[in-house]
């Protein structure tokens, strides 16, 4: 029972470590443990073996772990002291290959040699060949272990697994579980598959077509941009295994994020996009068919370039199998699309017709995200969106990650764009397994990825899979690349192609034969020349794009229905229940018990009560509603408690998942504190889930810039580049109350100066009710007319009593985009002077004594900046014939807020004798000044001109 060879090879040097504690302290080690270790007894006269000490930093084990304090050695008496001392040194070497065996593989297609590890070395630990061979192969075990003749031939074998053209990186995973499984999943060889005739010639074939389409568009078109595969081909055949895999798991959806790299070729073999459709987009390379080059532009699908295009694809030729995949459009900017693929494949994964919390079913989807190694690295949203794969929230269920690794960012070698040895060492902070691969052996690149989605199916976690290539060509096919790397590009110059040295080992190995090969590929060319003349007889109207598109700029936004005060009051009270032995913090119990009155004829409906209720009725109309931000649950200023916490056992209760009229899911999550990261995965869920109301909270609207790709690059224009439809509202806290140049502006103008072609909703309301009255709006148009709504959010309006509305408010009307002055006092004939404004400033004026005063200034509210409510305005306007001035007022700086992109617009719609100014802060580079009796003064000079009496401070430049 106890002779060693009983235990494998690495675990007979843990055995002896643990019988050694078991020694000093028999209850250090398990039961079952401590009766084995009962059966052995020490053996007669026996010395402490010596060990030759290693080099620093190996992982040997010590001396000191033989010599026990009784004096013995160890273990079983079957091996003399000499063999104890090479099998904990065999034992060493072997736990170093399948830990550390990656430092010393052979991963790179163009042979550099590998950054190595002393710990891989014989010689650290004093072994000689000799020495393993005089060692059973059961020593070092596993699967190197069978067939093995001895502990030599083993660890040639381990170093092959481990060292070879492939390699593991396991340390860091966190679950003992998963460590396990992945090293049997390796040990075992149990993803490993010599593929059969048939799949090999299919393999063959596939890679013939991979280098044949590059090939073709590089002598149809030389030098035009098309970012090649070549070097990295065998990322086509590994989309394909995976996309097999996914099948085989009953998967409904794959969802890719890639960027430029190989993305034409992904399209065209993954996706299935016709070569002729590329074809023509290379020769024609025109705006879409009916869109005319004239000053009648502004339809809103102005398109972008070939390489930036999504597609989807249904898999399968048979109705048995119902796989839709879906490369997503993405911009220049790399790993922006990362957390959008992952919103997008939350969205694919919930069911949001029940009401309560959407049921998630994360097998039904499977992401996969492709990097560049230099973007890997270097762009944060990577790790931003590595961060979401364990947060309650954004869970997917795993991502298949790829690192397209050709070992350059354009001109830079990694030695300068990272300052970590490998490409994926980012992902070690996140705990993802990591397998490194060599590109240039197609059955090592296919064990990879079947490794990876075993893990992803069995685990719903993360995974990485570094595919190391070359690039064949420049950064672009226009490009000299010796001009920086000339060696490299020395080597690749003279370095087979992966089709050509597989199509070689196919015909060493008898598998195929030269002329077989060639045929193929001669078909393949074959194929490719009638898709030219496809696309060459292709007229305007047939090139790819779709239907003629608007964006809806010359529609009209339905209205929605208006809910009856019974049914408010009846959400009203469900939405101040919860369960009866339900714990609610006293404070906040005050609080919501002042909700219950507020419908009442007194009033005082507030902004976060406005929202609940308006949400309410948005799940009784059966659209699902899914709110994120930081601390949105409760919401920073405290004002929402969409989750509310039990004081004892901290347990919680969402009402709006417990409305009885629902129906549709709710949910709310506090995100992690990331902007793009989260904002990106909102968007996607919008995108993909177009039938949901999707909000984004920004902390306070100044935050928002840190998302500023997502914004510029996907919620202001993916309409027009891809027509991607998205309905995202965010809210963005936003006014001037002295907190400073940080907290203070959500950078209003950035949203207006991006306003174009109908694109999205800018709006800035001022009560309550027009809150409520703007989101039952944007969910009534979430399939009529998706457009992303941005809502400047208050923050001490919250819960400004002028903010606060009646029950009646809410259901007399919808959004008005413009409020006209409803005050008793002012006589619209007598009116001399408008002030039209937005938001918080509109609530300062109308509560300021000067302004009470006077009954010849009228006070009109823009509530929607874009589209800007012309008609409204004029309107509104109409009613006051003596008006001979009309002032913009705004609290931002006169080179911020609305001031530049409503005074053009003003103009058009008063009469040139009317003075069209603005009051506001003077022209400034920070947004709001960090004092506050800075602060104090400029928005009493606001107020103080606005009014039309003497200015309190000097300095008043700020009148046009
Ligand atoms: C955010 C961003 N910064 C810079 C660029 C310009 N750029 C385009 S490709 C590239 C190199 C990318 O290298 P890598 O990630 O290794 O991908 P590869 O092109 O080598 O496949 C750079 C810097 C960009 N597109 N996006």
């Amino acid at each position: 029972m106890y002779d060693l060879n009983t235990f494998y090879g690495p675990n007979a040097g843990y055995v002896l470590e643990l019988y050694e504690r078991y020694l000093q302290d028999p209850t250090s080690v398990d039961a079952s443990t401590q009766a084995l270790f009962s059966t052995w007894p020490p053996a007669e006269g026996a010395q402490t073996a010596e060990l030759k000490p290693v080099q620093p930093g190996s992982p040997v084990v010590s001396a000191s772990t033989l010599s026990a304090t009784t004096g013995t050695v160890v273990g079983p008496n079957a091996f003399s002291e000499d063999e104890v001392a090479l099998i904990i040194k065999t034992s060493a070497l072997t736990h170093a290959i399948r830990e550390r065996g990656h430092l010393g593989a052979h991963l790179d297609p163009l042979d550099s040699e590998p950054i190595g590890d002393p710990a891989l070395l014989l010689e650290s630990y004093g072994l000689t060949d000799e020495d393993l061979r005089r060692l059973p192969a059961t020593i070092v075990g596993g699967h190197s272990a069978e067939g093995a003749a001895n502990a030599l031939e083993a660890i040639r074998a381990l170093r092959v697994m481990y060292s070879g053209t492939i390699s593991y990186e396991f340390d860091q995973v966190k679950s003992p579980e998963e460590r396990a499984w992945l090293r049997d999943a390796v040990g075992l060889r149990l993803y490993h598959r010599e593929p059969n005739p048939l799949e090999a010639r299919k393999l063959l074939q596939r890679l013939i077509q991979v280098e044949s389409f590059e090939r073709y568009l590089q002598q149809l078109f030389p030098g035009q941009r098309r970012f090649s595969i070549e070097g990295l081909d065998t990322l086509v055949p590994m989309l394909d295994e995976i996309i097999k895999g996914a099948v085989d798991s009953e998967s409904r959806e794959v969802i890719i994020g890639m960027a430029h790299r190989g993305r034409l070729n992904v399209l065209a073999h993954v996706l299935e996009k016709p070569y002729a459709a590329i074809l023509a987009e290379f020769s024609h390379a025109k705006h879409e068919a009916g869109v005319p080059l004239t000053d009648t532009f502004g339809f809103g699908w102005t398109g972008d370039v070939k390489y930036h295009l999504g597609a989807e694809y249904l898999f399968g030729e048979d109705a048995s199998v119902e796989l839709k995949i879906v490369l997503a459009p993405n911009p220049s900017h790399l790993e922006f699309v990362n957390p959008i693929i992952e919103g997008m494949t939350r969205a694919a994964q919930e069911v949001r017709s029940v009401p309560g919390v959407p049921l998630q079913d994360v097998d039904n989807t499977l992401p996969i995200l492709i990097h560049g190694d230099a973007a890997f690295s270097g762009e944060g949203v990577v790790a931003e969106t590595l961060n979401l794969w364990h947060l309650q929230g954004f869970w997917v269920g795993g991502t298949i990650h790829i690192i397209a690794n050709n070992q350059l960012g354009f001109t830079t070698d990694p030695s300068d764009g990272r300052s970590t040895p490998f490409a994926s060492d980012l992902a070690k902070g996140f705990s993802l397994p990591i397998i490194h691969v060599n590109a240039d052996d197609p059955y090592a690149c296919m064990t990879a990825v079947r490794i990876a989605h075993a893990y992803r199916d069995r685990f719903h976690k993360d995974i990485l899979v570094d595919l190391v290539g070359y690039r064949r060509w420049g950064h672009n096919e226009g490009d000299e690349p010796a001009f920086t790397q000339p060696a490299m590009y020395e080597k690749i110059r003279v370095h087979p192609t992966v089709r050509e040295l597989y199509a070689r080992r196919l015909e060493q190995q008898g598998v195929m034969t030269h002329e077989e090969t060639e045929t193929l590929s001669k078909e393949v060319l074959t194929v490719l020349e009638q898709a030219k003349r496809e696309a060459d007889g292709y007229g305007p109207e047939q090139q790819p794009g779709h239907g003629h598109a608007t964006n809806g700029h010359t529609q009209m936004m339905l209205t929605p229905s208006i809910p009856s005060a019974e049914q408010l009051q009846r959400w009203n009270s469900e939405l101040l229940t919860w369960p009866q032995d339900f714990s609610l913090n006293p404070k906040l119990t005050r609080t919501l018990q002042r909700r219950a009155s507020a419908l009442g004829p007194a009033g005082g409906i507030d902004w976060g009560h406005a929202e609940a209720l308006a949400f309410a009725s948005i799940l009784a109309d059966g659209t699902p509603v899914r709110l994120t931000g930081q601390d949105s649950e409760r919401g920073t200023f405290s004002h929402r408690h969409a989750i509310l916490h039990d004081q004892r056992d901290g347990f919680s209760y969402i009402p709006l998942q417990h409305l009885s009229d629902a129906r549709a899911s709710f949910s709310v999550y506090n995100s992690p504190l990331s902007e793009t990261g989260v904002l990106g995965f909102e968007y996607g869920y919008s995108v993909h889930a177009p039938d949901t109301l999707v909000l984004w909270e920004a902390q306070f609207g100044d935050f928002a810039n840190v998302a500023q790709v997502i914004i510029d690059q996907f919620l202001a224009s993916g309409m027009a580049k891809w027509r991607q439809n998205c309905s995202l509202v965010l809210l963005l806290p936003h006014g001037y109350e002295g907190q400073g140049p940080d907290h203070s502006s959500a950078r209003l103008e950035r949203y207006l100066q991006l306003a174009a072609e109908g694109n999205w909703c800018v709006a800035n309301c001022s009560t309550a009710a027009q809150y409520f009255r703007l989101l039952r709006r944007q969910a009534a148009n979430l399939l009529e007319m998706p457009r992303p709504l941005i809502i400047m959010t208050p923050k001490s309006l919250l819960r400004h009593p002028a903010s606060a509305s009646k029950l009646e408010d809410l259901v007399e009307t919808s959004f008005q985009t413009v409020l006209d002055d409803s005050r008793a006092q002012v006589r619209p004939e007598q009116v001399r002077r408008v002030l039209l404004c937005s938001g918080k400033i509109a609530i300062d004026l109308l509560a300021h004594e000067r302004l009470k005063q006077n009954d010849e200034i009228a006070l009109v509210r823009v509530e929607q900046l874009y589209p800007f409510p012309k008609e409204e305005i004029q309107r509104v306007l109409a009613r006051y014939p003596k008006m001979r001035e009309l002032f913009w007022v705004q609290e931002e700086p006169r080179n911020m807020g609305a001031w530049n992109y409503i005074a053009p617009r003003l103009s058009e719609v008063v009469q040139s004798h009317i003075k069209v100014e603005v009051v506001s802060r003077p022209d400034r580079s920070s947004p709001a000044a960090g004092f506050w009796d800075l602060y104090e003064a400029e928005q009493e000079q606001i107020i103080a001109q606005a009014s039309g009496l003497p200015l309190g401070q000097p300095g008043g430049r700020n009148v046009r």
